[in-house]
């Protein structure tokens, strides 16, 4: 049998999707361990066509564990993942507890698949879903044209705010749905009332331009970990990167527009042949025909999809691009098992 692989957090919104992928990929694994907190124990959830009870997160529950991927809250993860470390399990973690530590690995195995096996607290880091989004294309980007700067705009599913913004986007479209709201300043905020979920302001019929908690200067930590992550994951950690984030009424599908330049100059018909040939990325870009990937079209794919390539019109070093993934899929739960598959390769 292949390794044992157990799944901290199997009944998250972002677990949901893993045990969904573990059923459509490859079966490399042995004995699927679900792993949850107390509460959850004792539910049944189905994995590779079977179901399988889910037990509670215990010191003992890692016995035997040769892979676990933990997708819940930092500090859950702060705590656990050391815990299952030292039982001898390689962790994948998709918080944001580890990502900008030294000793461990923040991998995209399309970009950077050698990091994983520098990893000696013996955990791999996924990183945050709107750094997901367009890390992969961008990758393939600088692998030819060397990355200089970065300028990027994030419109952002609600699913990336786990279950409570799926919940709270659906219950403000209920409220608006078939009303005249959104005509008169504060008519939105007023009929979906003062409690607005994991956002600070009201999602429907609106934009937010705002994504995770205050640092300093006035960027929010979601801004932040766009531009650490991607250095570190590019291996520019000195690169430049502006970043605004911003929450959007789309259930899931994060999308970002980015601006990037490079070493040299640009061309077009070399940026879409690097995209149309990158493993993990599909070029949907024919602006003759009105092409280009919307969240609405992608949500439930893997890749990363990227249309609107143009040379910037003020700079024959940059790129303007639109790309768009499913932040639930290659954006957390994909990306986690790719790396997990990459760990478990070294078990062959
Ligand atoms: C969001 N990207 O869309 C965030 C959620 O660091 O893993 C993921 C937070 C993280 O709200």
């Amino acid at each position: 049998p292949g390794p044992t692989l157990a799944v901290v957090g199997a009944t998250g919104a972002v677990g949901s999707v893993m045990l969904q992928i573990l059923s459509q990929r490859a079966d490399i694994w042995g004995e699927i361990r679900l792993i949850a907190s107390p509460r959850s124990a004792g539910r049944k959830l189905a994995v590779r066509g079977e179901q399988v009870e889910v037990v509670a997160l215990t010191e003992e529950a890692f016995a035997g564990v040769d892979v676990a991927m933990f997708d819940v809250p930092d500090e859950v993860a702060a705590r656990w993942a050391p815990i299952a470390a030292a039982k001898g399990a390689v962790v994948v973690d998709n918080s944001g507890a580890f990502r900008m530590d030294r000793e461990v690995p923040l991998v995209v195995p399309e970009v950077n698949p050698h990091a994983v096996r520098m990893r000696p607290r013996g955990i791999v880091a996924n990183p945050n879903c709107t750094t997901l989004s367009m890390i992969v294309a961008l990758g393939a980007l600088h692998a030819e044209f060397g990355l200089r700067s970065l300028v990027v705009s994030s419109y952002q599913a609600v699913s990336g705010a786990g279950r409570a913004g799926v919940e709270t986007l659906r219950r403000q479209m209920s409220l608006v749905a078939g009303t005249e709201l959104g005509t008169s300043p504060g008519d939105v905020r007023r009929a979906v009332g003062e409690n607005t979920g994991p956002f600070p302001e009201p999602v429907a019929l609106n934009v937010v331009p705002w994504a995770g908690s205050l640092r300093e200067d006035g960027w929010s930590s979601e801004e932040m970990k766009v531009r650490d992550e991607s250095r570190k994951i590019l291996g520019l950690p000195q690169l430049p990167v502006a970043v605004t984030c911003v929450r959007v009424p789309v259930l899931t599908g994060h999308s970002l527009t980015v601006h990037a330049r490079f070493e040299g100059e640009v061309t077009v018909a070399k940026a879409r042949e690097i995209l149309a040939t990158a493993p993990g990325v599909v070029l949907y870009d024919d602006p003759d025909a009105g092409e280009f990937p919307t969240p609405a079209d992608v949500v439930g794919t893997d890749p990363t999809w990227v249309g609107r390539v143009r040379r910037a019109l003020d700079d024959p070093t940059a790129l303007e691009l639109f790309v768009c993934g499913d932040n639930l899929r290659k954006g957390a739960a994909l990306n986690t098992a790719q790396i997990a598959e990459l760990v478990a390769a070294e078990f062959r």
